[in-house]
């Protein structure tokens, strides 16, 4: 059998209910989804799988081939780990910042971009996206006929909204092409799906990268939301429920932006916060801490703050979205 799952690129297979692509037997001959797909479609069910493809492998596939990438990630997750996910891939490009109508209305949109590509490096063209309408793809569609852009390949981080992406350029087109699943959860795409959206437009999905290095990798998520907090000196700040805490020695002004639930965010002064062994100086005003995995936090004041959370999983730059109080 070679069919494939329409939802998730999943070779469909009726012998083993616990792996990939499973369809019961009987259903082979008039669904287009496997098992899972049609669960998190009908019932929103809502499970990954833990066995995504091989990272390494999709980009030596890229790579290998002439097409045109659309890479997404996210606002709340940009990255030096995912810049350089992005870097990795040697043929013309566009990076695409999705989920941007959840940006706080007073950034400067010019000014971020070029923060962006300065402060990343970035000789590539930027684009965002976000929006109530199709979630903005419209900007993307005619960024590809600009472009004369024909054929791509849909890159990026997990849970970036690659198959929202697809969907919404298949509607703008008025295709009727299969949807593809799309879900809250990571791995959703399994496999690379090839969608003709139109006789002069071909999009190939792609299963999502996960960031080795991040601190959590549940990108599960609510939609990304910003929490604005006072800070008095010697306050402390813990982070999903309690398990990381970030301690400040001095008054300021915090902004956390994440998809994690609210309620596992708590404002507490602890005497004595446990094993706070590792430093973070912040010398500028204006400064984002990226905990890779959570999102970033924007601290207005200079202060140093100490944490039980390993230097290796944090970024420190200077705020993406700039002093928005300027
Ligand atoms: N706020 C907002 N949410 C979006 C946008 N685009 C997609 N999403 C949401 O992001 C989540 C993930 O979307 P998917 O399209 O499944 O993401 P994906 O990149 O295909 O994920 P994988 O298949 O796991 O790699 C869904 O809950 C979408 O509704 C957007 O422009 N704005
Ligand atoms: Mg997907």
């Amino acid at each position: 059998m070679n069919k494939i799952c329409y939802g998730c690129g999943a070779k469909l297979q009726c012998t083993d209910e616990l792996k990939i692509g499973y369809i019961p037997e009987k259903k082979i001959n008039d669904s287009k989804y496997c098992m899972r797909c049609f669960r998190m479609t009908h019932y929103g069910e809502n499970y990954s799988i833990d066995t995504p493809k091989d990272q390494k492998e999709i980009i030596r596939k890229i790579n290998n081939d002439s097409k045109f990438v659309i890479f997404l990630v996210d606002f709340l997750n940009i990255s030096e780990s995912v810049i350089k996910l992005f870097k990795s891939i040697k043929k013309k490009k566009l990076l695409l910042i999705n989920k941007c109508e959840l940006m706080p209305k007073s950034v400067n949109k010019e000014r971020f971009v070029s923060f962006i590509a300065n402060h990343y490096s970035i000789i590539d063209p930027i684009r965002l996206k976000g929006g109530t309408k199709f979630h903005g793809a419209k900007s993307v569609y005619n960024f590809l006929t600009e472009n004369n852009i024909k054929e791509a390949y849909i890159l990026g981080l997990s849970n970036s909204g690659k198959s929202t992406l697809i969907n919404d350029l298949a509607r703008i087109n008025d295709s009727n092409v299969t949807s593809i699943t799309v879900s809250k959860r990571a791995n959703t795409t399994i496999d690379f799906i090839r969608t003709k959206i139109s006789n002069d437009l071909v999009l190939i999905d792609s299963p999502g990268f996960i960031i080795d290095d991040s601190l959590n990798n549940d990108v599960t998520g609510k939609n990304i939301k910003e929490y604005s907090m006072n800070i008095k000196e010697c306050e402390t700040v813990g982070l999903l429920d309690n398990k990381y805490f970030l301690k400040f020695d001095g008054k300021t002004q915090m902004v956390l932006y994440t998809n994690s639930s609210a309620e596992r965010i708590v404002k507490k002064y602890y005497r004595a916060a446990p094993n706070l062994v590792y430093t973070i100086n912040v010398t500028k005003p204006n400064t984002d801490i990226v905990i890779r995995g959570i999102g970033f936090i924007t601290i207005k004041k200079c202060v140093n703050i100490t944490t039980n959370i390993d230097l290796k999983y944090i970024e420190v730059r200077d705020s993406m979205f700039g002093d928005k109080d300027e």
